[in-house]
């Protein structure tokens, strides 16, 4: 009998499910977070003696083992016992001192590996599986996703997949994707789960939207940071959000039911691991977490309380554009108004009237910095044509020249 413990995500149910691809109902699969692994484990070695099931083999794929079970299971394999470890994470590397351990990050090629991806050829190279395009096309999916190489790519059959996943039962999904990947032909999503996922994304795409009214930004400590409210979809929130609004250097998603704080960040230069260190979280220097203690409650929750939501730039103006040299329009709240523009290769600043002391380098710079100290949005025409109005009549009266006196205005009022 084989046997085949796996973690419970969709890298290791893939696991599973090509496992079952290739013993059918001669493996037992189990699936476990990262914590049961270690009884469920210890339950088989009490359970199984060497000699008298000297056939069984034991697989432990996407997960490693606590260092006393590791211990246990080598004198297990050194008493006969069969066991293959396959793991793709860098904290398990040390395993692969032992004979049983097989932990890699890359596969030969450089592409990087996930346990679905690394036991696929496994049991290919060991005779047990025989390669089909399904179970090609759906192992690359498995392997993109949970590498998340897929969003450098954008391979969104990838996110689909892992999407479908969590919205049917484990149980459902396994003996649904076993069965399609015994048929000819490629990998494919039949029409009952295209509908069903359109419609998660619909849904997905409104929740963002909703959100992105209630973004509020602050900063905390040295960084300019965008937050929000949410329970759900924290990933697709947090790209959405980061992407709308480069100039924020992480995403802070609240939620305060479950009293977690997710940190997100799609910035080279910020380390958000480090952020959630300060604490008492930690993660990956792109996505991490904390729990939301009274400090954080005060910095991120109270403190930010009474602001406003970021307000949209204007997207459809004709007049107002974002680079132009002759001058773009922002506003703040408090009905400041934020003008840019270029002289002499320097872009300026002038914030009511008033010029910054500094000059910027380029039109982005300027943004950036306006958007971060004042958080700025950009003015809609009809805000822009009148403030040229205003300086004209003024400059005008003066006797000074200085705005584009051959704007018509009343022409530009038309167009608007
Ligand atoms: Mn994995």
């Amino acid at each position: 009998m084989y046997h085949l413990y796996s973690h419970n995500d969709l890298d290791g149910v893939g696991c599973g499910i090509i496992a079952k691809c290739a013993f059918g109902e001669g493996i037992d699969v189990r699936y476990n977070s990262i914590h049961g692994l270690n009884q469920q484990v210890a339950r088989y070695l009490n359970r199984t003696s060497v000699q008298e099931n000297p056939y069984d083999v034991l697989f432990i794929t996407d997960l490693s083992v606590a260092p006393d079970m590791e211990k246990e299971l080598n004198v297990f394999v050194e008493e006969g016992g069969q066991v293959q470890l396959i793991d793709h994470h860098k904290t398990a590397l040390h395993l692969n001192e032992y004979s049983w351990g097989q932990v890699d990050i890359t596969h030969r090629d450089g592409r990087l590996a996930s346990a679905t991806s690394l036991f696929y050829e496994y049991l290919i190279e060991h005779g047990h599986l025989g390669r089909s395009e399904a179970l090609d096309e759906f192992v690359e999916l498995v392997r993109l996703y949970d590498t998340w190489e897929w969003e450098e790519n954008q391979k969104i059959e990838a996110k689909r997949l892992n999407d479908l996943f969590f919205m049917l039962s484990l149980d459902e999904f396994e003996s649904k994707m076993t069965q399609r990947l015994r048929e000819q032909g490629g990998f494919f999503f039949d029409e009952f789960e295209e509908k069903i996922l359109d419609m998660e994304e619909n849904k997905i795409d409104r929740y963002i939207r909703r959100k992105q009214r209630e973004l509020i930004q602050t900063f905390v400590g040295e960084h300019c940071v965008g937050i929000v409210y949410a329970e759900s979809y924290h990933s697709e929130l947090a790209s959405e959000l980061g992407t709308t609004y480069p100039h924020l250097d992480y995403i802070a998603i609240l939620n305060m039911g479950g009293r977690k704080m997710s940190l997100r960040t799609i910035h080279d230069h910020v380390d958000v691991s480090e952020v959630a260190m300060r604490y008492g979280g930690g993660g990956h220097p792109k996505a991490a977490g904390c729990t939301i203690t009274e400090e954080v409650y005060q910095l991120f929750a109270a403190d930010p309380f009474e602001l406003e939501p970021i307000r949209f730039d204007a997207s459809r103006n004709q007049f107002n554009i974002k680079g132009a040299e002759s001058g773009v329009l922002y506003e703040s709240w408090g009905e400041d108004l934020l003008f840019v523009y270029a002289n002499a290769g320097e872009w300026i600043v002038e914030w009511n009237g008033e010029p910054l002391p500094f000059r910027f380098g380029s039109f982005e710079e300027a943004e950036r910095h306006m958007k971060r100290q004042y958080g700025v949005w950009l003015s809609r025409d009809d805000v822009f044509v009148k403030m040229l109005k205003e300086q004209w009549m003024r400059n005008r009266s003066n006797d000074r020249l200085g705005l584009p006196l051959d704007m018509d205005e009343e022409k530009l009022m038309e167009d608007l």
